[in-house]
């Protein structure tokens, strides 16, 4: 079926309260930003949905008062209140749930049931840290001294400022915003400019639930140049974390300023999955793993399976019939139903694989099947399997795009070498039946990945586990778990409840 596409952006967006033209700044009001216009395009058709006026330096500075503002009463709320806000936030998200999972498809070309999982996810992500608002535990200690007490205790770390990329445009900062607020921080989102129209919804769902809740404006957001907003936030001390979640360039970059700053970066940085698959594995099961895995979001998640190694004797069969799976995905329209591989984000995404896929021949692989533009309006590659060995330097590059580069080895030893030889550390999996091989890929001597999955893809984790992953990753963690300790600080109390002064490791201070 066919849709008046325009009809039906126009509708998403009017029942998101999004206008044609809007401000890219929020401190609890919407700024009257005057700064250029950012238009964001619909990259399956290349249309203009909606502009956004980017903010300037200036109103950086209003938006990092009134967020240090908002901080200093948000933290006196109990955490199982902040909760009971981001509670009602899952519940206005579910409200939204089809609007915006749409807007997700129509602004970053999500096909549909993607685009709503993204809605979902924050949903879950939300849920969880309701739960979370409660079980902030500290540990107590048993003190060597007589008659004292020891314990640990987190207290909110202070405004924290986000930066998320366009190809999860509103999950990622649900994993940061809302375990920050149940910690007590209030924030500044800095949104990818690819995906602004997203970011004004959520903030806009958001704040009113904060304003219901008579809330401090802790959920603030600015849109805005790099050079003029991005470098401001990362050097502002008043921002004792900068959670940044996009390019390996980038991660390193906000890494180094906050570091000089003697700041706390929480950095989620680019991955190059690899899977490997043994003799023993299920194939029927190997293949959609991998099939999602690598081709679903067209190959824009960080998660996204770029390397295969297969195991000789089942290499010729999988790659068969992966050319197969990848020949026959539907390619289009993301908001078509049997649709599975939209669009990149645009024309620098496309010319970007096209240049691996150069870099891959010359460097003597072979591209199996797919490999090509698709002729159409819009930014629509084919997802390409391409042969190739793990020493080629393009294969260490994460290129984001739908290519999988296939490799095949002898024994799970040197599978395991070759996957951790390259400099990123996010996901990885193995399929086999057999226990043994698992576990050993499992071990402190297999994967060396922040993510290690047995049976199942690389992409599409639960929120409920730590996300993120080592190396040039860049060693942060969100969303579930522990992941709250890196949004507090952590105090540790001693308390003398006798009459004596006795001094740690025996020292003696008579006075
Ligand atoms: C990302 O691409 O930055 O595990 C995040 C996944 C998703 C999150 C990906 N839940 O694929």
């Amino acid at each position: 079926m066919t849709i008046d596409r325009s009809k039906f952006a126009a509708d998403i967006l009017s029942s998101l309260g999004i206008d044609s033209v809007n401000p890219g700044a929020f401190d609890g009001t919407w700024i009257d930003t005057q700064g250029e216009t950012l238009t964001s395009k619909d990259p399956s058709t290349g249309e203009v949905l909606a502009s956004v006026r980017l903010a300037s330096a200036s109103d950086y500075e209003q938006v990092a008062t009134s967020t240090v503002k908002a901080f200093k009463e948000w933290r006196t709320w109990t955490a199982p209140a902040r909760g009971e806000v981001v509670r009602c936030i899952s519940d206005a998200l579910r409200e939204h749930k089809e609007a915006l999972g749409h807007l997700v498809s129509l602004e970053v070309g999500k096909v549909t049931s993607e685009g709503l999982g993204e809605v979902q996810e924050m949903i879950d992500m939300g849920d969880l840290a309701v739960g979370m608002s409660r079980q902030l535990y500290g540990k107590t200690m048993h003190s060597e001294r007589p008659q004292h007490r020891m314990y640990e205790q987190w207290h909110p770390l202070g405004p924290v400022g986000i930066i998320t990329a366009f190809n999860f445009p509103v999950a990622v900062w649900a994993w940061n915003a809302f375990v920050a607020a149940i910690s007590g921080d209030s924030m500044i989102w800095k949104p990818s400019p690819k995906s602004p129209l997203t970011a004004l919804a959520v903030t806009k769902i958001a704040q009113r639930v904060l304003k219901e809740n008579n809330a401090p404006n802790i959920f603030n957001m600015i849109i805005g140049t790099d050079a003029e907003v991005g470098e401001t936030l990362i050097h502002d001390r008043r921002f004792p974390l900068i959670s940044a979640t996009g390019s390996v360039r980038m991660g390193r970059h906000v890494g180094t300023v906050v570091a000089e700053r003697l700041g706390r970066s929480l950095l989620e940085l680019g991955g190059n999955n690899g899977v490997v698959v043994l003799d023993d594995a299920d194939p029927d099961l190997a293949l959609r793993a991998i099939a999602f895995a690598a081709a679903g979001t067209s190959g824009q998640r960080c998660t996204t399976n770029r390397r295969l190694f297969l195991q000789k004797g089942i290499a010729a069969q999988l790659k068969e019939r992966l050319k197969g799976a990848f020949a026959s995905m539907t390619v289009g329209d993301p908001l078509d139903e049997g649709t599975l591989v939209g669009p990149l984000i645009d024309q620098d995404a496309s010319d970007g694989m096209m240049r691996a896929l150069e870099a891959a021949r010359e460097q003597g692989a072979t591209v199996l099947c797919g490999g090509s533009t698709v002729d159409r309006d819009g930014f629509f590659v084919e997802p390409t399997l391409v042969e190739a060995h793990w020493t080629m330097p393009i294969t260490i590059d994460e290129t984001f795009a739908p290519i999988l580069y296939a490799f095949e080895f002898e024994d799970l030893n040197e599978a395991i070498e070759a996957h951790n030889s390259v400099p990123q550390g996010l996901s990885s999996a193995i399929f086999t039946s057999n226990l043994q091989a698992a576990e050993r890929f499992l071990s402190a001597t297999g994967s060396d990945c922040g993510i290690a999955n047995v049976n199942i893809g690389t992409s599409g984790a639960e929120i409920g586990g730590a996300f993120g992953g080592e190396k040039e990753t860049g060693g942060g963690r969100e969303a579930g778990s522990d992941s709250w300790k890196a949004y507090m600080r952590r105090q540790t109390c001693t308390i003398n409840y006798g009459e004596d002064l006795p001094l740690a490791q025996g020292v003696k201070f008579d006075v």
